[in-house]
């Protein structure tokens, strides 16, 4: 069966494209099972720096396959449940950072996917939304929780429990996305970030992304020690002298990943 999640690797970045365009890209188990493999070999790549995800066609991703859910018994359904948070889970943990490139739909799983993703940038055409309450559901792909720690939980509840589908706009207001762009410079936007990160010490930025995410998780005492191991591991790196030698030398630095 042909592949619905197509990537190729250029000077660092792995453009990640989801073409199952005749569902608007939505989720079915083997989206996600191709998600969860790419994504693995993106983790595990030495050629892999920066991931950019976008979808093909109108949609990013236009929610979970409803069709395919309809069907499910409870037990697919727990399974999917699974499988759906492993992708969302080894997103969001991986050192390399990911950008979502929203292009159009991104309802429901395909918001959650967006979410689970270091930063997102949406086209004028985008429309987000969680629209799960209308079919008798709740998000469970981690939107009760991320949207939540991402917009606070007023803003969220709105979203949430109306179902509102927004534009790019309203969601760069909401803090739903950090950057709105016209369609044809989505790519050039996701591009340029790449590039700035790529510029940075890589593993200074996965600790840092790391650091991060774990403030959400944790009290503030566990999250403060955690940053102080996390600098020390930084500061005993070769990258380390070489960013600080490269400013004392006023030259650009040429990081190596030690
Ligand atoms: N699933 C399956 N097919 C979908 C789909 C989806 N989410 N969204 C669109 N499609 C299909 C349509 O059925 C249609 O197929 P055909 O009729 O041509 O065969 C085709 O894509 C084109 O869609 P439309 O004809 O509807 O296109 P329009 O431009 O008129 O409308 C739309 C676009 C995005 C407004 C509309 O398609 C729409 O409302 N789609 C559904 C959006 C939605 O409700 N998304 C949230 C899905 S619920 C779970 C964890 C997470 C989740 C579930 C379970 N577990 C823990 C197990 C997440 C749930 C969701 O994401």
């Amino acid at each position: 069966m042909a592949r619905s999640v197509k990537f190729e690797n250029k000077e660092g970045i792995l453009y990640i494209t989801i073409d199952r365009q005749e569902a608007l890209n939505a989720l079915n188990v083997s989206v996600l099972e191709e998600l969860y493999e790419v994504f693995t070999m993106a983790e595990n790549s030495e050629e892999v720096k920066t991931v950019l995800l976008t979808g093909e066609g109108k949609a990013f991703v236009a929610g979970a396959d409803i069709q395919q859910m309809y069907e499910m018994s409870p037990k697919e359904g727990r399974d999917m449940a699974k499988l759906g948070h492993k992708v969302m889970n080894l997103i969001e943990n991986m050192e390399k950072p990911v950008i979502a490139l929203i292009n159009g739909f991104a309802l429901g799983g395909g918001l959650e996917l967006a979410l689970a993703c270091d930063f997102r940038i949406a086209s004028t055409k985008a429309k987000v939304g969680q629209p799960e309450v209308g079919l008798g559901i709740i998000p469970g792909f981690g939107g009760t929780q991320r949207l939540a720690k991402l917009i606070g939980k007023g803003k969220a509840k709105r979203l949430i429990m109306t179902g509102e589908i927004i534009d790019g706009l309203k969601a760069l207001e909401l803090g739903i996305v950090e950057e709105v762009t016209e369609p044809d410079t989505l790519m050039e936007k996701g591009v340029a970030l790449a590039e700035t990160i790529m510029k940075k010490a890589p593993l200074a930025v996965g600790a840092a992304k790391t650091a991060i995410n774990k403030s959400m998780d944790v009290d503030s005492k566990s999250g403060s020690d955690f940053e102080i191991e996390s600098f020390s591991s930084v500061f005993s790196t070769e990258d380390k002298m070489e960013g600080m030698s490269a400013f004392l030398e006023k030259r650009e630095a040429a990081f190596k990943n030690k």
